[in-house]
């Protein structure tokens, strides 16, 4: 008899959520203004985690007051001063990551074993990589005295809460910038979490600020006149508004929003590491990935063993628990996105593509998604166009490498791209071809803060990670 390995479900306990969170303005929390509130839900169960304040206009001129102010004197710190805070930051990330892993997973429903090997050490690693850079900025080809550009806003997505509050503090900081940095609405906790280790860091008040809300938070704080740069990860429509926003002002602005990416495999690929990484690359995450390999590209000739291989490892991916240490897709992140995903899943069908899933039980309270494959998909679907951000897979064929590229680029999009071929030349030729800011090879999802990632067209404009991310923070 096969021996399963069922450890028990990581413990909720170690994480001591308060009833009630204020706004972290200078280095306190306070209430918004106007005492608004709203909940925060934990979508794989749908209990209320915990109730948090809506900062309104007054609350964004605070928090922006506090950060210009902050800004004097964290900007004039040597690179060597700023550096010891972010390094301490990293190290109580570290410390904490167990318990911040588990918040994570509660508030947003990804997999323990994600947040936990995942997402938290790579956000540990941003804070020490961009730490390194701050004493050695005017050695790194930005001239002799690079300045910071001032007051950052910052507005981030639900779909890695805390890595993209890392992509987004860790640079803005090491550069001498000051902060105010907006959670998404479904996923606020571990930004309030990060403004306590801000405390417990000594950070001086007012460099780093967090205003929980809604859109109309964020809106608030990319108009603000006070505001140097505006750094936004979000879906493209958002992007363009704020572009319109910016446009006009002297705001330095980067934006990083959705994707199509295309995973190409050829008839020369490892076929079971192939269905490997095109499991990683749709369903990682439940599919909220920007960079996701939504678009299964495969030559023709292999295409029906790929996909018999790929639905028996599918048949196997466990659904539910985010704390089980065996699950690998947790819940879809709100009801508004389930039914996102549903109706283009619908649009799916409804356009004569083919659906399948493997059977699995759902569990009955919370937001959930099979993980889902579609073939028979023509470059006309909806599914094959427009971002799902769910568990959902378009499969299309192609028979040369000149079609796989066509089809590939035949996107709006342009943040990532991944090739399976045993020729490296093969690689080489195509990662030329694809119009997207990431290729990878033989892999998928891989990320490290020491490289660029950002897109081309509708997926945004600017690079975060690497020595380049610095550039977004800088004047040179
Ligand atoms: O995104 P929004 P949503 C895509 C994905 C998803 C779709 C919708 O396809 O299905 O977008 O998701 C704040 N001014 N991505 O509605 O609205 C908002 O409060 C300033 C891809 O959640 O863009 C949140 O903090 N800010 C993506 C953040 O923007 C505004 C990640 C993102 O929310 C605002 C997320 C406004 N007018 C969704 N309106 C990626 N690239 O990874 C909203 N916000």
């Amino acid at each position: 008899m096969a021996f399963e390995y069922a450890p028990a479900p990581e413990s909720r306990a170690i994480v001591d959520i308060a009833p009630s969170y204020g706004l972290f303005i200078d280095g306190e929390f306070r209430p918004a203004e106007d005492g608004k509130v709203f909940k925060t839900v934990s979508p794989s169960s749908e209990e209320v985690l915990s109730e948090v304040a809506q900062a309104g206009q007054s609350d964004v001129d605070a928090a922006v007051r506090a950060a210009r102010k902050a800004f004097e004197k964290w900007s004039a710190l040597p690179g060597s001063e700023r550096a010891k805070y972010l390094f301490r930051i990293a190290r109580i990330i570290q410390e904490r990551s167990r318990e911040l892993a588990v918040l994570e997973s509660l508030d947003n429903g990804k997999p323990i074993r994600e947040s936990r090997d995942a997402d938290l050490p790579l956000v540990a690693a941003h804070f020490f990589y961009y730490a390194g850079w701050a004493d050695k900025l005017s050695h790194a080809g930005f001239g002799q005295d690079p300045r910071p550009l001032g007051v950052a806003g910052q507005v981030i997505p639900w779909n890695f809460p805390l890595l993209m509050l890392a992509w987004k503090i860790a640079p803005a900081l090491a550069c001498g910038n000051t902060v105010v940095l907006k959670p998404a609405e479904t996923t606020p906790l571990s930004a309030l979490f990060f403004a306590d280790i801000c405390r417990q860091a000594g950070l001086p008040k007012g460099v780093v600020n967090i205003l929980t809300g809604d859109g109309s938070t964020g809106a608030a704080l990319v108009a603000h006149p006070d505001v140097n740069k505006v750094a936004f990860t979000g879906s493209t429509e958002v992007g363009k508004a704020i572009a319109r926003t910016v446009a006009g002002t002297d705001k330095k602005l980067t934006l990083e929003l959705g994707g199509k990416a295309a995973n190409i495999v050829f008839d020369d690929a490892p076929i079971d590491q192939a269905v490997e990484g095109i499991v990683n690359g749709i369903f990682f995450n439940q599919g909220h990935v920007c960079c996701a390999g939504s678009r299964l590209l495969v030559q023709e000739s292999v295409q029906d063993e790929l996909l018999d291989a790929l639905k028996r490892r599918m048949s196997t991916l466990r659904v539910g628990d985010p704390l089980d240490k065996n699950t690998d897709i947790g819940a879809i992140n709100s009801a508004e996105q389930l039914a996102r995903i549903k109706s283009l899943a619908d649009s799916g069908e409804a356009e004569g593509a083919e659906r399948w899933a493997p059977s699995c039980e759902l569990p009955s309270s919370g937001y959930w998604f099979a993980p889902t494959l579609f073939t028979g998909v023509t470059q006309a679907h909806r599914i094959a166009r427009e971002e799902i951000f769910g568990p959902v897979l378009s499969v299309l064929t192609f028979r040369t490498p000149a079609e796989a590229v066509e089809k590939a680029n035949n996107t709006q999009y342009g943040l990532s791209a991944g090739i399976w071929t045993e020729k490296g030349s093969r690689i080489l030729w195509m990662a030329d071809k694809l119009r997207a800011g990431v290729v990878w090879a033989n892999t998928f999802n891989k990320f490290d803060p020491t490289s660029p990632f950002g897109g081309y067209k509708e997926s945004g404009f600017g690079r975060e990670g690497g020595r380049h991310g610095l550039e977004a923070y800088l004047n040179v």
